[in-house]
């Protein structure tokens, strides 16, 4: 059996509720081997973020070279950035091996509400990574971020996706948890087609679904599913580690993969 390979690029959390641990976890559990290369360290627990050192543009680069010279991999999927330095590193690699499952988790803001990405960063992501991508998966607030107005409900969602969709990726998937009411809608877009996913909104404080969902619908593109089939997945699959989540720390919730927890 031939096995898939996954790269993800982001951020540290030692807690393992975030960032490329969770990552790693999603990944191995679908049966995808997991490279990662890190944009930063991040000190952060189940209660926040204490402090943030950000890898410099020369280590990200090392990074993804010793990754490259070694192998090719079936898809790509970014979280945190970190910075505009390693939007352009990560950007000239993406050129160079021409991949063809980009995901982009456009993360600008850890799950505690610390700013992860410069407003300059965010805008040389839109220019420089969005066209690249063959989807990106942005929450509500992310969204709003990008299309520059307010998201108040799914008509909201839905100009939103067409104006998102205009920064040139494939396809575009907003996540609908951050709306009010009882079901969590994620819409899924590629400029012609509209998808609705809908599940029942679970209400825990739970750290990470976004780096899980975005992994595991990666991880279904390295495995050859098509965008709408592996969206789908994703929200099934997330939704069952929100479930099973359970409160190792202070605070927010811990997600176990499927291969620890009984879901
Ligand atoms: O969920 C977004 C995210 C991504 N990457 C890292 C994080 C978080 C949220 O806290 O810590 C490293």
């Amino acid at each position: 059996m031939e096995i898939k390979k996954l790269l993800v690029i982001g951020g540290s959390d030692p807690s393992g509720g975030a960032g490329i641990q969770v990552d790693r976890f999603t990944a191995a559990d679908l049966g995808v081997f997991p490279y990662s290369v890190l944009t930063a360290v991040i000190a952060q627990n189940s209660s926040g973020v204490s402090s943030i050192e950000k890898l410099s543009k020369e280590i990200i680069s090392k990074q993804l070279e010793a990754v490259f010279a070694d192998t090719n991999v079936d898809a790509i999927k970014t979280g945190m950035l970190a910075s505009r330095e390693s939007v352009e590193v990560i950007s000239n690699i993406v050129d160079e091996i021409e991949v063809k499952n980009f995901v982009i988790d456009p993360v600008f803001r850890s799950s505690s509400g610390t700013t992860f990405l410069s407003a300059s960063a965010i805008s040389l992501t839109k220019v420089r990574l969005f066209a690249k991508a063959r989807i990106i998966t942005p929450n509500i607030p992310e969204a709003e971020r990008l299309a520059g107005f307010p998201i108040k409900d799914f008509n909201d969602v839905k100009k939103a996706a067409k104006e998102i969709k205009m920064f040139g990726s494939e396809w575009v998937l907003i996540k609908g948890g951050h709306l009010p009411g009882g079901e969590c809608i994620d819409f899924l877009f590629d400029g012609i087609v509209e998808y609705k996913f809908s599940d029942k909104k679970i209400n825990k404080d739970v750290r990470g679904t976004g780096c899980i969902f975005s992994t595991a619908l990666a991880s279904q593109l390295a495995l050859g599913q098509d965008v709408p089939e592996a969206a789908e997945f994703a929200k099934k699959y997330v939704g069952d580690r929100i479930a099973g989540a359970i409160c190792f720390g202070k605070n927010s919730f811990q997600t176990l993969p499927s291969f620890i927890s009984q879901l």
